[in-house]
């Protein structure tokens, strides 16, 4: 099905190079860690600051700048018509700890420099746009992905503000307060599904499909699920010389041995292409001289496929508990998050894969493993990502890197792909 252009394709107009390597550099300085890599947690000052830089460019465009009460940054850029749903754009700028410069930011700065080349060329949309910055996007702190762009999408409830806490055992709604956000105005953050008519994020691939086929962009199709659990694992803390072998519960041995089941089931033919992590072991007391008594363990589990990643999630719940029935310690298990896979929209695909044609950039089709907004906003509209390679794949470590040519070419086929989009649905 041609997705047939009704606006040709004007010479190129071309995304800046420097003006990116500016934006990614000024973003970079803000929760730098000292140790290692980037550590811009959800619903810290530094995700506010950083919030705050890039309004303050949008600002300068002369786009109206607003902030909801759970921190989610929005740019409004006027439409030619009125009372038409908007194209929505954008990405996150929070990072898990020691993590990298790219991701997430890149589809931040590819909103901007986009919004950057229509306010220079002048060019008139009939749609509304509105350029998304996302408030926490990654679970790395409190183990719930995508809490802005779901509360945009209504699927954050109340008592999930006090439910879901960080390892300190601050809740979301404490955080976001603890910085100025008013998290009790909730429901006034959820968007009319009609108000929206698709939404497009660039993001770096995070893994290495891209780069071993020397592809400059990946049009994502299906993005995987994922469900995470918290594990407790309670034995009896003791002293390491005086307790025999036998008579211990060594809480730490047993979690041991649900990690290495973990990534046995991953690895079986059962769940292969399941992916399993036991990602934080937190070993209580956690000195050389007392047996431990406790650990809590948290795994991810994700899959592209619904009913098969929920089954893995409980399969590695129920091989837990014969583990540490088995070795006399206790267990609670417990289901700290849940996102299901999501099949994108084709038809921004198509229209994408035409742009991308017509652009001269090569490009495939192509699953992603890791999760994203637009997974979520794809609940309330047509959603698409537009993938850029990620060097040796690497992501969520400080050797993070992307080209500046390759988020160049991404801000490229978004900003062809807005137009294109607003003039299909102009004349749908
Ligand atoms: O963890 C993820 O899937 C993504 O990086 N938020
Ligand atoms: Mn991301
Ligand atoms: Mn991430």
């Amino acid at each position: 099905m041609a997705i047939l252009p009704t606006r040709a394709i004007e010479p190129p107009v071309r995304a800046d190079q420097e003006r990116i390597a500016d934006m990614l550099r000024q973003i970079a300085e803000i929760g730098a860690d000292p140790t290692a890599g980037i550590s811009r947690v959800g619903f810290s000052k530094d995700e506010r600051d950083a919030h705050e830089l890039v309004g303050g460019w949008l600002r300068n465009l002369g786009l109206a700048i607003s902030v909801d009460p759970i921190g989610n940054t929005m740019a409004v850029r006027r439409g030619a018509a009125e009372n038409k749903p908007a194209i929505a754009f954008g990405s996150h700028l929070d990072s898990v700890v020691h993590g990298g410069k790219f991701d997430g930011i890149v589809g931040v700065v590819a909103m901007v420099e986009v919004m950057t080349l229509l306010a220079e060329g002048r060019a008139a949309t009939e749609h509304p746009l509105k350029g998304m910055i996302f408030a926490c996007e990654e679970g790395a702190r409190f183990g719930e992905p995508c809490i802005g762009s779901k509360a945009i999408a209504g699927m954050l409830t109340e008592a999930d503000l006090t439910r879901i806490r960080d390892a300190e055992g601050i809740t979301l709604e404490q955080a976001m307060s603890g910085i100025g956000l008013n998290p009790l105005q909730l429901a006034d953050v959820r968007w009319n599904r009609d108000d929206l008519a698709a939404f497009l994020e660039v993001h770096i691939e995070q893994g290495r499909i891209l780069e071993g086929e020397s592809r400059p962009i990946g049009l994502v199709d299906v993005v995987s699920g994922s469900t995470r659990l918290r594990m407790t694992v309670a034995g009896r803390a003791g002293h390491t010389g005086g307790t025999p072998m036998q008579h211990r519960a060594d809480a730490l041995a047993a979690a041991a041995e649900i990690t290495l089941a973990v990534e046995a089931l991953a690895n079986g033919p059962t769940y292969r292409g399941t992916r399993a992590t036991v990602g934080v072991l937190d070993v209580y007391p956690n000195r050389i001289t007392t047996i431990p008594g406790r650990v809590d363990m948290r795994l991810d589990v994700r899959d592209f496929d619904s009913d098969r990643l929920r089954r893995a999630a409980r399969e590695i719940a129920d091989r837990a508990r014969i583990i540490a029935d088995r070795r006399g310690v206790a267990i609670d298990a417990e289901v700290i998050a849940d996102t299901s896979p999501v099949v994108l929209s084709m038809w921004l695909r198509q229209a994408l894969s035409q742009v991308c044609g017509e652009l001269g950039i090569d490009w495939r089709f192509m699953p992603s493993g890791a999760g994203h907004d637009a997974q979520i906003m794809a609940s309330i509209a047509p959603a698409a990502i537009i993938f850029v390679p990620s060097k040796d794949g690497a992501s969520h470590v400080p050797e993070e890197w992307t080209s500046v040519a390759d988020i160049a070419k991404g801000a490229d086929v978004l900003y062809q792909a807005i137009l294109r989009i607003d003039d299909v649905l102009a004349a749908s």
